[in-house]
C-alpha cells in the first residue's frame, strides 16, 4: 500500500538537515567534492565521503548512487548527476530522472525521509522555474507508489527559490 507522502520546501543549509534519513547530492560525476552543495556535503561529511564514493563512479546524467554519511547528521546521502543545461539533452528528462532515481533508492533502502537541492540549478546553469516545475511534477507522481518514504524535503538556499519552489508546489497539486 502506497503512504501518503509530505512534501515541504524550506530555505537552509542541504549539509544542516539532521532530521532527515538521506540528504541528495548534487554530484558530479567523478563524485568528488566541488563546488556548492557538493561542497558542503563532503566538507560537512569529510574525507571519508570521497573514500567511499571512489569505486561508484563515474556516474552519467540522471543516474543516482547511494553512500553512507560519514560526519553529515544523516545516515545516507543519494548522489544525482544532474544535467548540464543547454549540453546533455534532452535537459528535463535527465533532470526528471535524477529526482525518479533518488526516491526509487531510497524506497529500495526503507528510507523514510529524504531532502533534495535544486539539482542542476547552480554551476549546471538550469534555469530555476523551469528546474523546478520538472522537480515537482516528478517528485508528485512517483511519492504516489511509494511505500515507506514519508517526507521528501526541497532545501532552497534562498528565499526567493523557497517561494518559487513552494508556488509551483500548490499550483501542481491543485492540477493534479
Ligand atoms: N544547501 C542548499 N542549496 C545549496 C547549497 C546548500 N549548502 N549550496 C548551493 N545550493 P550546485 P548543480 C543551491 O552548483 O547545478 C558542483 O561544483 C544553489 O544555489 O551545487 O547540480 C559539483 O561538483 C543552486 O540553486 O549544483 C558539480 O560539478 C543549487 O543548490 C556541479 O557543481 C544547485 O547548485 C553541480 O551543479
Amino acid at each position: 500500500m502506497a503512504t501518503d507522502v509530505t512534501i515541504e520546501c524550506i530555505q537552509g543549509d542541504i549539509a544542516n538537515q539532521p532530521d532527515m534519513v538521506a540528504v541528495v547530492n548534487a554530484a558530479n560525476a567523478e563524485l568528488r567534492t566541488g563546488g556548492g552543495v557538493a561542497g558542503a556535503l563532503h566538507r560537512a561529511a569529510g574525507p571519508k565521503l570521497a573514500e567511499e564514493c571512489r569505486p561508484l563512479a563515474p556516474i552519467k546524467p540522471g543516474q543516482a548512487v547511494i553512500s553512507g554519511a560519514h560526519d553529515l547528521p544523516n545516515q545516507y546521502v543519494i548522489h544525482c548527476l544532474g544535467p548540464v543545461y543547454g549540453q546533455d539533452e534532452p535537459s528535463d528528462k535527465l533532470l526528471a530522472n535524477c529526482y525518479h532515481n533518488a526516491i526509487e533508492i531510497a524506497e529500495n533502502q526503507g528510507i523514510e525521509s529524504l531532502a533534495f537541492p535544486s539539482l542542476s540549478t547552480g554551476a549546471f546553469g538550469y534555469p530555476m522555474e523551469e528546474a523546478a516545475r520538472v522537480a515537482m511534477k516528478t517528485v508528485i507522481d512517483v511519492s504516489r507508489k511509494c511505500r515507506y518514504l514519508k517526507k521528501i524535503r526541497f532545501v532552497l538556499f534562498d528565499e526567493k527559490a523557497a517561494k518559487l519552489h513552494q508556488e509551483i508546489l500548490d499550483q501542481l497539486r491543485h492540477e493534479t
